[in-house]
């Protein structure tokens, strides 16, 4: 179960943000804040407290909080991003997750890593290797997770942005995969739901205790889930997928 989730309100250089999808547009930044508001109203109606953080205008990226933290049962590693401009973005984050952790770890230099790439599976952690994170950074997780009785795998990728832009893990051995992931042994043990090519985007969804919230406009992933037996609830993310986020880069879940 989550009790908690962290969000940060998205700034208003939002529109300056890192895309690889520019034919999408910019992002309607009133829009943004009301979509924002919608999610924060989703995570509540999951059963989770909502600590939302002012915005930060110097990182235009920054409502994307996930990169910039990975939080365990046993403690929070506050990441350190590959992106030249997210660097940085982690700094007040030790601060803020000390109102709920003990004890709190830190990727240091020349490891890099973003919570987009680490997918929790129980006490189990797999970490992509992406253009954001460099084995050193897996290996400092990895380290991290041992010390306390988790553990950790790395996993090679080469298309995606981020591990879980195209994987979900929806507890009960459902696995969410789109695109690279479909195929790779590691995850042959799962009961595995493909996304359709033209639907790749809703492989990012967020189990958050009893439902599985998943963005609009994605009528055949949403099916698919629930005729797996778990209960959706759709969000409209579409200012958040013109910067390549989607709905777990939202939030820390804990
Ligand atoms: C970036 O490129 O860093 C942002 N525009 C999007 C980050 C999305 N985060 C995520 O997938 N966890």
């Amino acid at each position: 179960m989550f009790k908690y989730a962290i969000v940060k309100t998205p700034a208003s250089t939002l529109t300056a943000g890192i895309t690889a999808s520019p034919e999408l547009g910019a992002p309607d930044y009133a829009k943004a804040l009301e979509q924002h508001q919608t999610y924060i109203r989703a995570l509540e109606a999951c059963g989770v407290g909502v600590t939302v953080l002012d915005p930060d205008e110097n990182f235009p990226d920054s409502c994307f909080i996930e990169d910039v933290a990975v939080c365990t049962r046993a403690f929070a590693m506050v990441t350190r991003p590959g992106a030249r401009s997210r660097m940085g973005e982690q700094e007040d984050t030790a601060a803020v997750l000390s109102g709920f952790y003990d004890h709190i770890e830190q990727i240091t230099a020349p490891g890099t890593l973003e919570g987009g790439d680490v997918m929790m599976v129980k006490d189990h952690y797999y970490i992509g290797l992406s253009d954001r994170t460099n084995r050193e950074g897996a290996a400092q997780l990895i380290a991290a997770l041992s010390a306390h009785g988790m553990d950790g795998s790395m996993v090679e990728m080469s298309d995606m942005l981020h591990l879980k832009t195209g994987l979900s893990y929806l507890e009960e051995n459902i696995l969410l995969a789109a695109g690279e992931f479909k195929n790779k042994k590691e995850f042959r043990s799962f009961d595995m739901i493909e996304i359709p090519e033209e639907e790749s985007y809703a492989a990012n969804c967020i189990r958050v205790n009893d439902y599985v919230i998943v963005p609009e406009w994605f009528p055949k992933t949403r099916k698919l889930i629930e005729d797996a037996g778990l209960k959706t609830m759709a969000v409209d993310t579409s200012e958040f997928r013109k910067l390549d986020g989607g709905l777990s880069c939202l939030s820390l879940r804990f």
